[in-house]
Formats: C-alpha cells, structure tokens, sequence
C-alpha cells in the first residue's frame, strides 16, 4: 500500500494497524473458509494481539464461575441482524468512466437491473435503492449519482448539486433529530463518495481538484482510478502517485489512498454479468489481482472492514462538525426555517387531515341522525299502541258501567219480592209448558 504521507491524509494510518489490515485482507476464497472457521461472529472483537492499555479507574474483578454476562455481544449480534444495515453510497464519475459496472463487481449483483431497485431523482441527483441479502444479514444499499456529471464543456459550478445535496441532508437530519418523533429517523447523508478519476495518466485534472475540495470535508472519499487496465503497471504506479501528490498539494483529505479500478463486464444478453472478469482479445483480468487492481482493497473498505468506520465517521466527525459550524453560525434560525416544499408539504398534510376530520364528523352526524329518526319514529310507533289500548279500556270501562246500570235497575225491579214467590211463578211456568206440550203430542195421534 502506498501510504500517503500528507498532513491531512485520513489514510495515513500506523504502519502496524496497516500491516495487520493488509494482512487480513481476505479474497473470495478466504472468505468461504473464514466463515466457516468463524463458529461466532466477531462484531467487535479487537485483535487478540493488539495491547489494550487501562486506563481506567475501575477495579476489576472476574467472577468465580460463568455468570453468562460475557454473552452480551451476541445480543448486540443478533439486534444488528434484525435491524439490519444502511449503507450510502455517492458516486460520482464521468459518463462511461465504468461506475455501474463496478457496483455490480462489487455487490455480485445486477443492481441497476434489480426488479427491487427503485429510482428517485432529489435535488437533481438519481438516488436508487435496492436492499441485499447475505446469509441473514439485510444491508439496504443507497446509491446517489448525478446523471451527466462533469460531462459538458463548461463545467464550471457542476458540483453544486453535490454540495447542496450533502448540506440539505445533514439539515434534513438535524430536524430529524430535533423533531419530536425520533424513532423514524430516515438517514440519507452518504456514507462514502466513490470518485471515479478517469484514466488521462496525469494525475488530477484541476476540474477534480475543484470537486474534491468542495465535498471533502463533507463525505469520506475514496478516490478511483477508473479503467486501471488502460495503463501497463508502471503507468499506472506513476499516474497514482501523481495523484496522491496532487491531493497533498491541495490539502485533501480523502478516506483511502487511490485505488486502482477495473469493473467486471457485461458479456452479452445471454452470457449476463461477469461480476469479477474483464476479456480481451489477448487473454482475460481477473479484477482480483492485487497485481494490477485494487478491487479487493475497496471492497474490504467498503463491505468487509471498515464499513462502520465509514458510517462512523460520517456521523461522529463530519455531521458534528457541520452541526457544530451550523449551530454557531448566525443564519441557525434561516436554516431550521422549514423551506418551501416542506411548508407545502405541511399544508398538504393539514388539508387531507381536515378532510378526513370532516369526513369523520359528517360520517358520526349522519348515523347519529339516522339512529334520532329512527327513535322518533319507534317512539310514535309506541304512543300509537298505547292510545290504542287505552281507547279500548275505555271502551271496555263504558261497557262495564253499562252493564252496572243494567244490572243496578233490574234490582229495583226486583226489589221487594222475595225468593220463594219467584221460584213458585218459575215452577208454575214450567208446569204449564209441560201441559201444553203433553197437549199437542196427544192431538196429533
Ligand atoms: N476497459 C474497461 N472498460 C470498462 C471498465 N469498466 C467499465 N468499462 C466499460 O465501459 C462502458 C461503460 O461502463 P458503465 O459501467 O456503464 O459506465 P457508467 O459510468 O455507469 O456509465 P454511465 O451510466 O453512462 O454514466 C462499458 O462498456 C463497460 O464495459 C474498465 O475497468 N475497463
Ligand atoms: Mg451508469
């Protein structure tokens, strides 16, 4: 590895922590294995070899026997394992510098053809997102470009998209953060910038410079030399360490040292993505080849070693600086100030909930006058029967005191005879309806 020697060089990291990462760099053959010996996963182990100094104050004490509390990790594991990871990428390149087909080398997928991958186009930058699944780990994967870039003749100011991007979602975060609900933070500050140097064999073209210095304290870069196999390999030595002067002389920072770059291809139609070779007439690259590509080196940063340091330091160095440059600077109201498109969007919100809020209340007043008619008409339904009840009492009543009268003036009548005379006058009757019907039986023989 080419360390680079600058002041301000992030990866300019010590000589023994360099060894060991070099040491551990694993190819896809390594990986297999390493799986495999891995009975555990090591989130965060620290290399067995690395002395760890304590300075702390605490005693300590090592229990008797096994407590259990050692297993912590495997909590941390297995909540990382369902949350999942978040990784965004900004890439930026020439048209045709080789972006999409290292990105499908890289992930050994055909992400832009992905039926999962969804396009958006923000602040004039086409952000894509597509989720990837490895064993059981879910890495959702942000890839934000800008179609065109550095494409026309006059390229002056062609990185302010960038830079108002990067600024609007570290601002986008911050009320995030400041927001009431913070449970659903949705993160879109990248991760890392993958900038794509094409292959002149000069070093950096002082429209790179320009960018770079632009967005370098606002994203870890890694800078590539695209099309590495455009060069034999003392070109190619010689090209990057021209560049790596020129980032010296410019005072950049960058995350990586340049790394030499060729992408996989796309064969044809039928044969698809060869995600790790490049043909030519003459013979075939595998990408791999530590000799003439530093694939591997980028994909141990980007996937396998340091893609925490990555989200890290974009939240722990860069966003806290940002934050800190923002919060003391006078114009703090302006910018918390909620801009345009968000006021429209709260006014959108406010409209559909009043609508769904009248609908509610229009929806609750009809049943409720619904159930009142309905309660009226049931209530009359029931004085009706009742009237009509209590007319027939009525009736009935008028009868009853009829028939009293009745029975109260046939008692006068009555009124003085007494029982035997009436029974005698009722025998008599009867005899003599005895003899007259004795009378007529005898006339008709
Ligand atoms: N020689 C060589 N060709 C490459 C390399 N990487 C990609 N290419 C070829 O360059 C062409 C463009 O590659 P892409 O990956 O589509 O480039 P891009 O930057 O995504 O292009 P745009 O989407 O148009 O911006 C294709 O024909 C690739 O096969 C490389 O490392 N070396
Ligand atoms: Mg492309």
């Amino acid at each position: 590895m080419n360390a680079v020697s600058g002041p301000s060089a992030i990866y300019d990291i010590p000589a023994n922590i360099r060894q060991s990462q070099e040491g551990n760099s694993v190819n896809d053959e390594d990986y297999c294995s390493d799986q495999n010996q891995q009975a555990e996963p090591t989130l965060y182990d620290t290399p067995k070899s690395t002395p760890v100094a304590d300075p702390s104050p605490w005693r300590t004490i090592k229990p008797l026997e096994y407590v259990g509390f050692s297993r912590l990790p495997d909590q941390i594991y297995r909540k990382a394992v369902r949350v999942g990871f978040e990784l965004n990428v900004l890439v930026l390149g020439e048209p045709g510098v080789g972006k999409n087909s290292l990105i499908n080398s890289l992930f050994k997928a055909n992400i832009g053809g992905s039926k999962y991958h969804q396009n958006e186009m923000v602040e004039g930058l086409r952000r894509s997102e597509v989720c990837l699944r490895e064993n059981e780990v879910n890495l959702k994967l942000r890839l934000v470009e800008l179609p065109g870039f550095a494409a026309n003749i006059d390229n002056r100011d062609c990185w302010k998209p960038i830079v108002d991007y990067l600024d609007s979602q570290f601002i986008q975060y911050m009320k995030q953060e400041n927001s009431l609900l913070r449970s659903s933070i949705v993160d879109h500050r990248p991760h890392v910038c993958l900038y794509f140097i094409p292959p002149t064999g000069h070093g950096l073209r002082q429209l790179d410079v320009e960018i770079i210095k632009a967005i370098h304290e606002k994203v870890n870069i890694v800078p590539l030399l695209a099309k590495a196999d455009s060069f034999t390999i003392p070109e190619l030595s010689n090209f990057r360490s021209e560049v790596v002067s020129d980032l010296n002389l410019n005072n950049i920072s960058t995350f990586s040292e340049p790394l030499a770059m060729i992408g996989g291809e796309m064969k044809s139609a039928t044969e698809g993505f060869d995600f790790l070779e490049r043909s030519y007439p003459w013979g075939t690259i595998n990408i791999q080849k530590e000799e003439y590509c530093d694939f591997s080196k980028l994909r141990n940063i980007l996937l396998r070693e340091r893609t925490l340091d990555l989200i890290e330091r974009t939240h722990n160095v860069i966003y806290q600086t940002h934050r800190a440059n923002l919060l003391t600077s006078l114009n703090y109201a302006q910018v918390m100030k909620p801009t345009t498109s968000e006021l429209d969007r709260i006014r959108t919100m406010q409209i559909n909930f009043d609508q769904i809020l009248n609908a509610k209340v229009g929806k609750r007043q009809n049943k409720l006058y619904q159930l009142k008619v309905s309660e009226e008409e049931k209530y009359q339904a029931e004085m009706g029967a009742l009237q009509e009840e209590k007319r027939k009492i009525d009736e009935k009543r008028r009868q009853l005191q009829l028939l009293k009268q009745d029975h109260e003036s046939s008692e006068q009548v009555v009124l003085g005879t007494n029982d035997s005379s009436v029974h005698n006058q009722m025998d008599i009757s009867r005899n003599i309806f005895g003899l007259v019907s004795t009378l007529r039986r005898t006339k008709k023989k």
